[in-house]
């Protein structure tokens, strides 16, 4: 992508993504609207609709030539990745909006024929915004972001991981995840897959690994994690595909390579993995 059309993109959409922040901060004091989708924990609210209606119809008005991807429905039907592609998640954690009103945030991922060349994440309440460019580093609110520390271990790391990971599978069966949990130094559980991402990015963690993620949660995520010297791969150490839903982990290179050995000690468990899905969950 030329450089002065993307910094034109980069602008144009960190001025949209502050102008949606302040109509969710406006519209969480009213009543949300609250339903659920694939399951009882499974959350949607009017602000996440409104917010990415407000997205799409704002790049379909100046870029009516580009194509959108976005967690609720206002979006394209995509089969591809050809083209300029922008990959919305409105509010990424929403559940922590619902009942926290906080620990969300906005994440917009822009495409060019499946290259990640803009990632914005950006922590609503908190004000924090998190972007890059593909090549030109990683910020957090306008200040670079360093290279990932080197000479991490896994005993001195802390892990992100969502709850879906200690729920019934063959690593729970097997210990694997208690054996880990007592390896690492510590694990935390934010709820928002984007704004880990971001912490990844920052060296908050170390690693964040998430079960059956989509495009909008990683999106934004992948390019930003990857201008600090960090890497997203599937549970099989392979690049992820952003048209399907697959366990994703995200790290700082030092540990990525032993969290994926931790995971594959047998070859089932990967499968148990890879048919695992959000959607048959009801906790
Ligand atoms: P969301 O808030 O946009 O739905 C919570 O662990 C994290 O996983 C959030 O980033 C959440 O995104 C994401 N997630 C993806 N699919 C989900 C699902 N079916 N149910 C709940 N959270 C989901
Ligand atoms: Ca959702
Ligand atoms: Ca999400
Ligand atoms: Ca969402």
């Amino acid at each position: 992508m030329e450089k002065d059309y993307r910094d034109l993109l980069f602008e144009q959409a960190k001025k949209w993504v502050f102008e949606a922040a302040a109509n969710i901060r406006r519209d969480m004091q009213g009543p949300l609207d609250i339903e659920t989708k694939s399951n009882a924990n499974d959350l949607v609210t009017k602000v996440d609709k409104q917010t990415e209606n407000f997205f799409a119809a704002s790049i379909r008005q100046m870029f009516p030539e580009h194509r959108i991807l976005g967690e609720e429905g206002y979006g394209d039907e995509l089969e591809n990745l050809d083209g300029v592609v922008w990959i919305i998640d409105p509010i990424d954690g929403t559940m922590n909006f619902v009942h926290q009103k906080r620990n969300f945030c906005i994440s917009i991922g822009i495409y060019q024929d499946g290259v990640g060349e803009i990632g914005i994440i950006y922590d609503v309440m908190a004000d924090m915004f998190y972007s890059a460019k593909r090549g030109d580093g990683a910020y957090k609110n306008g200040v670079r972001l360093p290279k990932l520390q080197k000479n991490v271990t896994l005993e001195r790391s802390i892990i992100g991981i969502n709850h879906y990971w200690l729920c019934q599978n063959r690593l729970v069966d097997e210990n694997v995840m208690h054996h880990l949990a007592k390896t690492v130094r510590g694990l935390r559980s934010y709820g928002s897959a984007a704004l880990e991402f971001a912490y990844v990015a920052e060296g908050v963690l170390d690693s964040y690994m998430a079960m059956s993620l989509a495009p909008w949660d990683i999106a934004a995520g992948i390019v930003i994690v990857g201008e600090t010297g960090g890497v997203t791969t599937d549970i099989d150490g392979q690049k992820l595909d952003l048209l399907h839903k697959k366990p994703v982990i995200a790290s700082n290179t030092d540990i990525h390579q032993d969290l994926l050995s931790w995971l594959k000690k047998e070859e089932n468990d990967i499968q148990s993995f890879s048919s695992f899905s959000f959607d048959s969950q009801t906790n």
